[in-house]
């Protein structure tokens, strides 16, 4: 099986689980948990923040994040197709009771369409107080921002009173491609997330960081969204395992990728730039002659490749922790056989 559907797949390596079965545990609820301690401070150190909390997933990370950012009724400025507001299950609204202003393409936007989307205080509008960022992004084909342009528009964000929120799902894939430290990416922002469960093989956590008043605040939220766990220490283990061991080795995870993607786009039926695949995720859509995205996912998941297939012509590759070079020549030869056949 090459599983190719999402970076969420990867299983603990023995030495990950060799780690979390020694963990020193503790109730985390009465704060005495030192592997979670450990990982939490390790986590703050790496972004730059005062604090940092661990929390079950990376949707329960934005949303308690963004809870802290901002009251119900406010708007949340945000990229298109971004996790907070498209994936996690109308969250914003529901739990947080938030409404989204969508603006840019691709996930990406400019300093002044932040300056477009903000309004000044109005009672007949929703307070603009907030702007979140996603850091790769996912459904923008796991592309990094321009360091510039994410300091301009932060900037902007700024200069009209917001506060700013970045998804760093995968942060750290960001600081692989780019070469740029994550505390650096993480700068301008008060409250950054990310996931240990994606390219750096954890089986499940996240962390919020921030400065010490946010984060007591997001204390009270995890408590609220029914996150706060026991003797976690044995997840944070593994957190801990994956920042140490999973971070370089992400740079393989990219070239499989970009090694994937140029084989992709050469299979008559799919349209794909390569030079647009950046890191880990590869989007790629059919021309309308094959047959659609979910009919391939099908045919290939018969013969062992498994694809996320997304509306009618879309479809995404994920490499990760447990794909080799072999598995991705494996999966560009079945999809080519079954698209010209
Ligand atoms: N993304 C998942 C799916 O939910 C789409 C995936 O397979 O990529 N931020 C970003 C940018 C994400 O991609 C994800 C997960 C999350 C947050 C949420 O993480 P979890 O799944 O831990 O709640």
């Amino acid at each position: 099986m090459i599983d190719l559907r999402s970076d969420t797949v990867t299983q603990p390596t023995q030495n990950m689980r060799q780690a979390m079965a020694v963990a020193e545990v503790g109730d985390d609820v009465y704060g005495e948990d030192p592997t979670v301690r450990r990982l939490e401070e390790l986590a703050a150190q790496l972004t730059g923040k005062e604090a940092a909390l661990f929390v079950p997933s990376g949707t329960m990370a934005n949303q308690i994040a963004l809870g802290t950012l901002a009251q119900a009724g406010d708007e949340v400025i945000i990229g298109t197709g971004s996790h907070c507001y498209l994936y996690e299950g109308g969250a914003g609204a529901a739990l947080n009771g938030l409404q989204f202003q969508v603006i840019g393409s691709n996930g990406k936007f400019t300093a002044d369409d932040v300056r477009a989307a903000y309004r000044p205080d109005n009672h007949h509008q929703s307070p603009t107080t907030v702007v979140a960022f996603e850091n790769t992004h996912n459904r923008g084909g796991g592309w990094v921002w321009d360091l510039n342009e994410l300091q301009d528009a932060t900037t902007a964000a700024r200069e009209c009173g917001m506060r700013l929120h970045l998804d760093g799902a995968r942060i750290f894939n960001a600081q692989v491609a780019s070469n740029i430290p994550v505390k650096t990416w993480a700068e301008p922002f008060d409250t950054v997330t990310f996931c240990l469960s994606k390219g750096l093989g954890a089986p499940a956590g996240s962390v919020i960081c921030g400065d010490q008043g946010r984060i007591h605040r997001a204390h009270r939220l995890r408590k609220m969204f029914g996150g706060a766990m026991r003797q976690i220490g044995i997840l944070a283990a593994a957190g801990l395992y994956a920042l140490e061991h999973h971070v370089e080795r992400l740079a393989e995870d990219h070239a499989n990728a970009k090694l994937l993607a140029q084989m992709l786009a050469d299979i008559p039926g799919i349209i794909l730039e390569p030079a647009t695949v950046e890191t880990n995720i590869i989007w790629f859509n059919l021309t309308a002659d094959v047959l659609d995205a979910t009919a391939l996912a099908k045919a290939a998941q018969e013969r062992g490749v498994f694809l996320s297939a997304s509306g009618k012509r879309s479809l995404r590759a994920v490499t990760h922790l447990n794909i080799t070079q072999d598995d991705c020549l494996a999966a560009a030869r079945i999809l080519g056989e079954i698209l010209i056949s």
